[in-house]
């Protein structure tokens, strides 16, 4: 035994492993502090348009990102009529509370300051109507596959001599209360299956799913989809967002 040679790699080894567990102890330590300052830090940061500062930051940074790489010629997946759900989901009914009526609604659309169209459903009706079956996705987790159509709303557009408001930044859709409002970017707005929407189901639309006139965008998530539309404008700055403003991600694409 006594002549037996210790093992050098033995001893070096266990010494190492002393030396590297205070190492990992030591820099774990000062990982859980260095998560900790960074996370009260964020939280001390002040809110910018609804999310603390360096959240908003990244979700800009998103924005920019995933805006590039958008192509319009990518199509959102449809699917057969038949695959379309009968019983729709209702979600956010936030604009819808006032009565609304087929003869007195308008679509306002602001041109420029001081000029606007005002249209009724049966101009919109009279445009190229285009059907879309596609799986419907709300941020909050569900998603279903339902069946919508109207007008494209670049066919829209183009029908209304509204290409000089097509080289804008952005789209804002606003209810006719004015307490439910989006902000498309214009690639999005532009998408062809994005659609000013006046059927589900080859039925005119249910109240409380937007009657007369929603915006249904298959590339963006469900809080974009704006339900009952009183007025359309454009803007090169982004254009008030209800769910931006409460901390959401603006672009909302997925
Ligand atoms: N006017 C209005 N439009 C709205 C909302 C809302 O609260 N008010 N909620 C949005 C959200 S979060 C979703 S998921 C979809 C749901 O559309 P649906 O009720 O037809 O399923 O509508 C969107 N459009
Ligand atoms: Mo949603």
């Amino acid at each position: 035994m006594n002549d037996q040679p210790s093992l050098p790699v033995k001893t070096v080894s266990s010494k190492a492993v002393i030396r590297n567990s205070i190492l990992s102890f030591v820099l774990f330590g000062l990982f859980l502090v260095g998560a900790w300052a960074t996370f009260k830090w964020i939280k001390r940061q002040p809110h910018e348009a609804g999310a603390l500062r360096p959240l908003r930051k990244t979700l800009d940074f998103n924005e920019a990102v995933f805006s590039n790489v958008f192509d319009t010629a990518v199509l959102v997946k449809e699917y057969p009529v038949s695959q379309a759900a009968k019983r729709v989901r209702v979600n956010g009914m936030d604009g819808l509370r006032d009565s609304v009526n087929e003869e007195t609604w308008r679509l306002k659309v602001i041109r420029s300051p001081g000029d606007t169209l005002q249209l009724t459903l049966e101009d919109i009706k009279k445009l190229p109507k285009k059907d879309i079956v596609f799986d419907f996705k709300c941020i909050e987790g569900w998603d279903q596959v339902t069946h919508w159509a109207g007008v494209p709303l670049k066919t829209f557009m183009q029908y209304y001599g509204l290409g000089m408001q097509s080289k804008m930044k952005y789209v804002g859709l606003q209810t006719p209360d004015k307490k439910y409002y989006v902000g498309i970017d214009m690639p999005s707005a532009l998408h062809p299956q994005t659609l000013l929407c006046y059927e589900m189901n080859s039925k005119p639309l249910p109240i409380n799913q937007g009657f007369p006139v929603r915006l249904i965008i298959p590339v963006k998530y469900g809080i974009k989809h704006l339900k009952r539309i009183g007025t359309m404008f454009f803007s090169n700055d982004k254009p008030a967002d209800f769910w931006a403003e409460r901390g959401y991600d603006y672009y909302a694409g997925h």
